[in-house]
């Protein structure tokens, strides 16, 4: 490889890098890069944290809701969409309820495993 492919290689990893993020961010789930490639010898990863439910979506299995920092992700206080492992765990889960929240990470994804109301 020449040094002006060399180059070109470099500038093209450099945006396919930036475009993966923008996808992250703004199609589907958030995702968390770190945390997909940081698996600790067959424990899976687990995350806390509680949160204001703005949306609920029983039927396709998703959940709105707006969490503070959580530390262990590196994440920002944000509203977010999350997935759950299973939709019968929204049964009775309503907008405007103060949840506690468990979050798995499946392909970098966080899921709710567990959700309960706190209120
Ligand atoms: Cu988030």
């Amino acid at each position: 490889m020449n040094n002006n492919n060399a180059l070109t290689a470099i500038i093209l990893s450099a945006s396919l890098g930036i475009f993966c993020n923008l996808q992250a961010e703004t199609g589907g789930y958030h995702h968390n890069e770190k945390s997909a490639s940081v698996v600790k010898a067959g424990i899976p990863e687990t995350h806390h944290t509680t949160g204001m439910v703005t949306q609920v979506d029983a039927s396709r299995g998703q959940i709105i809701i707006h969490h503070p920092p959580i530390e262990s992700l590196e994440w920002e206080d944000m509203t977010m969409a999350f997935p759950i492992v299973d939709k019968a765990l929204l049964k009775g889960i309503k907008v405007g309820d103060k949840v506690k929240l468990d979050l798995i990470m499946p392909d970098g994804v966080a899921t709710i495993s567990k959700i309960d109301v706190i209120n």
